[in-house]
């Protein structure tokens, strides 16, 4: 049993969904598990005696331009450390999380190991920035053991931040049981005409890096072809502009935003094909979620997208900012009945077979007990 000490950020996000979904499944494989972020992580529903939350709570004070959460945070997590003998502090996110660890480990007592996983733009984005890139490198290059979500990331990152130390691949997983093949009629129904109307549906924080208005901008050739319903999940900058753009393409009775949704499984159980355009995308959480509900996906080949979606198997990859391109992949799905389902089946079969919680969250345990120096936990 180890105590396993993880920071992340805590609200709705794919780094924070791995984070707290991988606390819980250490915690039922007999771990003991402390969350220290300044909120009890989204998807995190229940503290007990395994699952631990400690809060980060920084001082506002004036004279700082901004409230030093960093300092907070490794205050915290050398304190949670001593006073319940971590053996592992695991960040998730390498700004500022990694750094925070390092300072925590190097100003406790105890022999305590620092776990980083790299999500994507922490080190392929903010990271590479002038003003972040030093101590974001150090970090990481300090850490016991460092991993990334994609085979892409890791090679992205060793080259941009030139690492002077290898970092494993370990793809992001999902919970199969949760995340299944599920139509519920009735919930079709409240979101779409019934049976009559196909549902395309896509779901993310609606960052610019999402690119949504490629897929709003798509769809007006998708439901002029088909008649299909555009379903958007989630909340984010540009959802008003997205709307909006909705409304002046003509097709605003037939993009429905459903905003931001706590449980995101039973709505993508009724979806008939799952569509992204993201510019860059490490892994894509919420693609691998629809392929383990049994829906087809339309995604772009970008990051580590390939490594999930197998092309022409699983679903069709499409080159970013390619609306046409984006438009056609989905119409042809959609005007195939057979080959979509086949592709649905598909990409259950390989959710089960290579991105369950039940096959991923093993190699966290022998990750951690690399970074403990030990072959096996
Ligand atoms: O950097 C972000 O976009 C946010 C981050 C997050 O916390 O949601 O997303 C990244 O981490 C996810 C979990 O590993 C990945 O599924 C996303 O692909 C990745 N986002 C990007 O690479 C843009």
């Amino acid at each position: 049993m180890l105590r396993i000490g993880i920071t992340c950020f805590p609200g709705v996000g794919g780094s924070g969904v791995v984070a707290a979904e991988l606390g819980k499944a250490l915690a039922r494989n007999g771990h003991e598990v402390h969350f220290v972020t300044n909120d009890v992580p989204f998807r995190v529903d229940e503290l007990g005696e395994r699952v631990w939350f400690h809060q980060v709570t920084p001082m506002p004070y004036p004279v700082f331009q901004s409230t030093p959460y960093v300092l907070a945070l490794a205050t915290r997590l050398a304190e949670v450390t001593e006073r319940y003998g971590l053996d592992v502090i695991h960040a998730h996110y390498a700004i500022p999380h990694s750094t925070a660890a390092y300072l925590a480990r190097m100003s406790c007592e105890c022999d305590v190991k620092v776990a980083t996983t790299l999500h994507g733009t922490d080190t392929r984005l903010v990271g590479l920035d002038p003003s972040y890139r030093h101590i974001v490198r150090f970090s990481i290059n300090e850490s016991d053991a460092v991993s990334a979500v994609s085979q892409n990331l890791a090679e992205a990152s060793e080259a941009d931040l030139g690492l002077k130390r290898p970092v494993e691949v370990i793809h992001n997983f999902v919970d199969t049981d949760h995340f299944r093949p599920c139509k519920c009629p009735q919930l079709r129904d409240m979101i779409t005409c019934g049976d009559r109307e196909l549902m395309v549906m896509h779901v993310s924080n609606l960052r610019p890096i999402k690119r949504v208005f490629d897929i709003v901008r798509a769809h007006q050739a998708v439901t002029a072809a088909t008649d299909a319903r555009l379903v958007i999940v989630g909340d984010g900058p540009e959802k008003d502009e997205a709307t909006r753009l909705a409304s002046e393409l003509g097709i605003g009775c037939k993009v429905t935003f459903l905003g931001r949704q706590d449980d995101v499984a039973p709505y993508l159980g009724c979806a008939d094909l799952f569509v992204m355009a993201s510019e860059q995308e490490s892994f894509g959480m919420s693609t691998l979620e629809a392929m383990s509900c049994g829906v087809a996906v339309v995604a772009p080949r970008v990051g580590g997208l390939p490594e999930l979606v197998a092309h022409g198997e699983t679903g069709t990859l499409t080159t970013p900012g390619d609306v046409e391109a984006l438009a056609e992949a989905q119409i042809a799905l959609l005007q195939d009945t057979d080959r979509r389902r086949a592709m649905a089946e598909a990409g259950r079969r390989r959710a089960v077979e290579w991105f369950d919680t039940k096959v991923v969250v093993p190699r966290y345990e022998a990750f951690y007990a690399r970074a403990l120096g030990r072959e096996s936990s």
